[in-house]
């Protein structure tokens, strides 16, 4: 189905090569003033992983950080950008990506961050697991993944967050809030998505959750994460916050689901 998909229009060229096995790979990257960073990350993507196409969702960062891609674009035909008006959060950044790459025949999307905490060089390891997964996480807490130069109070907020999301919706993943990803397209086709609202972090969990529950494969494979060098974090208390409610009201609305059951069953 891709190659004639990705033929319509000015959209992404990869019908030539396919990364094997998988089809389309679409590799979208959220930024938000990121202007000190994007060039390198997207020269680093193109070079570890040449068959793939990158797709920087911008949401009219006022560095310039969507220029500096119109630029990349201009001289690379695996090179695009989706400019977005005004800062609306990661989720809804990712959202508009993954639509954008499923209107171009994605097969895969991939999920990374600009700013360099992701290794490039180990997204091949992530697509290669993809084989036997639905969903690949990039998880630095399995055997072998790391967290490299985070301050401890990162640290703390990342584990405590994890525990409290493992404890609240019983999952079995260990990492839930990394944002190094690869999903076959099925799992984020839109139809699965309705009503996805979360925004900060918390938007990792909600996707994660949610094909957990739907019955997908979910795998973690482990990753380095080194702290950026360059630009600032976007990290807020109101991303925490906004994770603590909404991962909270889901655990609730689990148990009353499973209590639902249970009482259906006694009757
Ligand atoms: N488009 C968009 N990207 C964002 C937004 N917030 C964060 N990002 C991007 O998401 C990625 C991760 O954000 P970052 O600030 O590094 O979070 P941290 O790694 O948890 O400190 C980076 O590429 C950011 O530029 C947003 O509101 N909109
Ligand atoms: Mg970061």
């Amino acid at each position: 189905m891709t190659a004639e998909k990705m033929e319509q229009g000015p959209g992404p060229a990869s019908n030539r090569e396919e990364y094997p096995g998988l089809g389309n790979v679409v590799v979208v990257i959220p930024t938000y003033n990121e202007a000190e960073n994007i060039r390198l990350i997207v020269t680093r993507l193109r070079r570890a992983v040449p068959e793939v196409e990158v797709l920087v969702a911008d949401d009219g960062s006022p560095d310039g950080t969507g220029e500096i891609v119109d630029e990349m674009a201009a001289a690379d035909p695996r090179v695009h950008v989706l400019h977005r008006t005004s800062k609306e959060g990661l989720g809804a950044a990712y959202l508009a990506g993954f639509a954008w790459a499923a209107e171009h025949g994605a097969d895969v999307m991939v999920e990374m961050d600009a700013d360099g905490s992701h290794d490039p060089d180990e997204l091949p390891r992530l697509l290669n697991a993809l084989r036997d997964a639905d969903v690949v996480i990039g998880s630095r807490k399995v055997p072998g993944g790391k967290i490299v130069n985070w301050p401890m109070s990162r640290v703390m907020i990342s584990h405590v967050g994890n525990l409290y999301t493992r404890l609240a919706l019983s999952i079995p993943v260990k990492d839930s809030t990394a944002g190094f990803r690869a999903y076959r397209a099925e799992v984020i086709a839109p139809e699965n998505l309705a009503g996805v609202a979360s925004q900060g972090y918390c938007f990792q969990i909600d996707m994660v959750y949610r094909a957990w529950r739907a019955g997908y494969r979910v795998v973690e494979v482990p990753v380095t994460f080194a702290e950026r060098e360059r630009g600032h974090s976007k990290m807020s208390s109101d991303i925490v916050r906004e994770a603590l409610w909404r991962v909270g009201l889901w655990g609730v609305q689990a148990r009353v689901d499973a209590a639902k059951k249970v009482i259906d069953k006694l009757r």
